[in-house]
């Protein structure tokens, strides 16, 4: 069935575990989703990037997510991630959408407020949730401990964008960061921080850029010819951790994409035969899936559907 991501968020915060966004862009990764949905009887919020959205159609890709919802039987949201301007929102929600993101991180704190306001006033008439967001997710670029913290989400701020907004969730940032390489040392992530802002602000807490890469996918990817020398992600235990402190929505896209390009890679590599694309993917969409399941597991959202 479809759902709001403030339906399913609500429910979850409420019983401390964490809901999963996916990222899709095509058949192959919303079969691997949603198929570890049913099988986990998991909720799951389905992401959707502008960036997708260019590849595969905005109509394309919410008819094929609106026909999972009414054909699984578990909750299954259709959410944008990080959407960048009114406009793309308007399409999102005539699509059928029913949750959306506005992302006005890089932006200075009015007029993010501003933006995100007026997304949640159109948004909300349509019974469609809002995630803002507020502070930046630290980049390897931000080499010095202060540049690192400056980017973080501010609690005092974080209490004031969402009394503001009435957004019905806030990504933060506490030192994730998006792709396969977000530490160049030890992982870490601003725990305190997160407490701070768990005790200032009621909405779900998101976290971005929440992926592991898991060193078996890694070394998988890399025994078939990849190239991804120095990829670090966020320990598992940290992530359990981020729950158990109030993070409700997490969102992994990089560890699908490995999985799919580490599998792809073994199927052309061990069988040179093979030009068949449902032999191809076919594999690289199972690989998908048991991630899926294995962060359903993670997060607590198993056998909560
Ligand atoms: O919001 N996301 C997904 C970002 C996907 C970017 O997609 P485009 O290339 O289409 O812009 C995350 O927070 C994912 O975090 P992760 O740790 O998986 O990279
Ligand atoms: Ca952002
Ligand atoms: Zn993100």
């Amino acid at each position: 069935m479809l759902v709001t991501n403030k339906e399913i968020l609500i429910k979850a915060q409420k019983a401390a575990y964490a809901i999963g966004a996916f990222n899709i862009q095509n058949l192959e990764s919303l079969l691997a989703v949603v198929d570890a949905a049913a099988e986990e009887r998991s909720p799951i919020i389905v992401a959707v990037t502008p960036g997708a959205i260019k590849y595969g159609g905005l109509n394309y890709l919410a008819r094929l997510v609106k026909t999972a919802a009414e054909t699984m039987p578990v909750p299954i949201s259709l959410h944008l991630d990080h959407g960048e301007d009114v406009e793309t929102v308007k399409k999102c929600l005539e699509a059928g959408f029913t949750s959306v993101m506005i992302d006005g991180s890089h932006l200075p704190i009015e007029e993010n407020i501003a933006l995100t306001r007026r997304i949640v006033d159109i948004s909300h008439q349509k019974g469609v949730s809002v995630e803002g967001e507020l502070g930046r997710l630290a980049g390897v670029e931000e080499k010095t401990v202060e540049e690192r913290k400056a980017v973080l989400t501010d609690p005092r701020e974080a209490e004031e964008f969402v009394k503001r907004t009435n957004v019905d969730a806030l990504a933060i940032s506490i030192g994730t960061s998006h792709g396969a390489y977000k530490f160049k040392g030890e992982p870490q992530l601003d725990f305190e921080r997160l407490k701070q802002i768990r005790e200032r602000v009621e909405v779900p807490l998101v976290l971005h850029g929440a992926s592991s890469v898991p060193q078996w996918i890694i070394e998988k990817a890399t025994k078939y010819g990849a190239e991804l020398a120095g990829a670090k992600g966020i320990p598992e235990d940290h992530i359990r951790k981020a729950i158990s402190l109030g993070i409700t929505k997490i969102n992994i896209d990089t560890d699908l994409r490995l999985a799919f390009t580490a599998t792809v890679r073994e199927v052309l590599m061990n069988s040179p035969k093979e030009f068949d694309p449902r032999k191809i993917l076919g594999p690289a969409k199972e690989a998908m899936k048991e991630v899926v399941k294995a962060k359903m597991r993670l997060f607590g959202s198993s056998g909560k559907a």
